[in-house]
Parts: structure tokens; sequence; C-alpha cells
């Protein structure tokens, strides 16, 4: 049944967004980015597009939590990354994007322990002591993934496959939308 205090509930702008995270708590930010019902359309005027790279276009960044707009090329993917003891939720605004999670062994060796492919509108869940990952747009056209960190990430690790080291980035913005 969909009662009109439902439809009132729903979420259907990013300025409705930023207030449900501020007000809310991180146990319900999965609830509230599963239940949008924001139109792929209003995310646009906050993408860039790069053929180099994905890129990462700030929507707001605060104390508690940051929403950024990730933006991919067909085929673009990260590097084997972790959240810098974050929290991490990402919500698929258009195209399909596999999800890749490693774990090291004993050895310092990086194995695949899972993989799944995320649809439009689905929501996926990290945090370091799950692993690693990865994400690449396997769809066959530009897409757009919602990440939301909490709290900001500013630096995170990334595993080098050349060297097989792990090597400490900064996280920059690629754009920072105006408040
Ligand atoms: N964590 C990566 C980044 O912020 C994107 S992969 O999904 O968490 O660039
Ligand atoms: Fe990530």
């Amino acid at each position: 049944m969909n009662s009109n205090k439902d439809s009132i509930n729903t979420i259907q702008s990013i300025d409705d967004l930023i207030v449900a995270l501020s007000e809310g708590e991180r146990t319900n930010f999965f609830n509230i980015l599963n239940s949008l019902a924001i139109p792929s359309t209003a995310f646009e005027s906050f993408g860039s597009w790069s053929s180099y790279f994905y890129t990462r276009n700030c929507i707001i960044d605060n104390e508690d939590f940051e929403l950024i707009l990730l933006c991919w090329e067909k085929g673009q993917l990260t590097p084997i990354h972790d959240h810098g003891g974050e929290e991490c939720w990402v919500k698929v605004i258009t195209g399909e994007f596999k999800e890749t999670i490693y774990k090291k062994n004993i050895s310092g060796e990086m194995l695949v322990i899972d993989s799944a492919v995320a649809k439009q509108n689905d929501v996926t869940y990290m945090i370091d002591f799950m692993g690693y990952h990865r994400l690449e747009n396997v769809s066959n056209q530009r897409s757009m993934s919602l990440h939301l960190y909490a709290k900001p990430i500013r630096n995170c690790n990334l595993f080098d496959e050349n060297s097989g080291e792990i090597i400490n980035k900064v996280l920059k913005y690629h754009t920072i939308a105006s408040k």
C-alpha cells in the first residue's frame, strides 16, 4: 500500500537527501539510500567526465559524512582499495558496476573473496574489516554512482598490483558543488 504518508516521507530531491542524512543516524543510511525516489537526471548537474579516470564530484562534505557522485566512462575502474577506516555505502544511479572484494592472506597476497554486479538502484556496503574492494563500470555506457562515506575519507590504502605493495593515497575531488 502506498499511503500519502509514505510518499511524503520518500526522499525526492538531493536537498532532501542531505537533510535526511544530516538528521539521520548511520544505522539508517542504508535504508535512506535504498528508498530514494530521486530521478537519475537530478544528479547530472553534479557530474563531470574524464577519458582517463572515473571522476569524484563532491555534493556535500561535512564533519560527519561525505556524499559524492562518481562518473565513469565505460570500462573505467578503481584500484583495489580500502576506505580509511570509514563506512561506505554505494547506490547505483545509472548503469551497472561489478564489485570485487579482496582480502590479504597471511603471505600478503590479495585474494578475490567475492564479486557481484550491482544494478541501477542497488545499494552496497563496505567497511575495512570486510576487506578491500574494486568497482568497475561494466555497462556499455557512461554510468553514475552515489557514494556516501561516514565519516569523510581523506586517505585510503591502495593495493599496487605491480609491486604488491600497499600505498596510502590522499583522495581528491574533481569538482565541488557550490553551496
Ligand atoms: N572508494 C572509491 C572512491 O571514493 C570508490 S569505490 O566505492 O566505494 O574513489
Ligand atoms: Fe571504494
